[in-house]
């Protein structure tokens, strides 16, 4: 379970509510106790739309951040970036995990990936934030996807990356209608063979509120919904903002599936 921390002023779901470092150690505090197992902090916006940020715009909202809460929390924090400077930066600072929405596709970025030595998240992104909602078109997106993610998970085990640091996520809403979304989690089992552990985002995404007319901030019910089928079909990491209620509810498909008690 990964609780997501926003430090954008644009976020579309927190609207830069936790733009300020202390309300950022409480939110963080309140998924720690909630049952979260790791953090991701970001300083780029990835809704669609968002314009790019510059590096030391980045790096201003996300380091200090990571350095507090690598100090005051018993949790690993991951870095939601693409850039290679803020990795390098972000680990130094106290992440262990690189969550980029970009696939390491920046120049440097897979290198400096490889020479930090921790665990990556790959994700699928046809196109990129500003734009990737108009019109995306695909023949095949399940395949599409699952090559895509092939081709990099090489790319990386090629630049020295071992494979069994690599995380998949085939990127619900990046450049994907409710269409390609639906289909995607129906068969994502077909990612599985893949070989590495899939990590999902769905909460509080789009997708919901074009399926229900949800807006976002009454997402919640379909947020947990979507993370259970996730789960079901084989996702072994959800990436979440609402920490406790979804703990609850996987606690549950744990019990179910598996037979086990926390
Ligand atoms: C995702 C993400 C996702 C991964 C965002 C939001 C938009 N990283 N960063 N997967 N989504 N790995 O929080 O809704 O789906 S930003």
């Amino acid at each position: 379970m990964i609780g997501v921390l926003n430090l954008t002023p644009d976020s579309f779901s927190d609207g830069g509510r936790f733009m300020a470092r202390d309300r950022a150690l409480e939110q963080a505090r309140h998924m720690a106790e909630a049952g979260a197992h790791l953090l991701d902090v970001g300083g780029e916006s990835t809704r669609p739309g968002a314009a790019a940020v510059d590096v030391d715009e980045e790096l201003e909202r996300v380091v200090p951040v990571i350095e507090m809460l690598a100090t005051d929390l018993p949790l690993p924090i991951s870095v939601d970036t693409s850039k290679p400077e803020v990795m390098q930066a972000a680990i130094a600072a106290g992440a262990g995990f690189i969550n980029d929405v970009r696939a390491l596709r920046a120049p440097g970025a897979l290198e400096a990936a490889a020479q930090l030595r921790v665990p990556v998240c790959l994700m699928h992104m046809l196109g990129e934030p500003r734009t990737m909602q108009s019109d995306p078109r695909y023949d095949d997106v399940v395949t599409e996807v699952r090559d895509f993610l092939g081709e990099r998970l090489q790319a990386c085990v090629a630049a020295g990356i071992s494979r069994d640091r690599v995380i998949l996520d085939p990127g619900f809403g990046f450049g994907k209608t409710t269409g390609h979304n639906l289909t995607l989690l129906r068969q994502l089992h077909e990612l599985l063979g893949l070989g590495c552990p899939l990590l999902v985002g769905l909460s509080r995404k789009s997708l919901i509120g074009a399926l229900t007319g949800a807006p976002v901030e009454q997402r919640l019910a379909g947020s947990v919904a979507l993370a259970v089928m996730a789960a079901w079909s084989g996702a072994r990491m959800v990436r979440v903002h609402d920490v406790a209620e979804t703990v609850q509810a996987l606690r549950v498909h744990d019990a179910l599936r598996y037979g086990v008690e926390h």
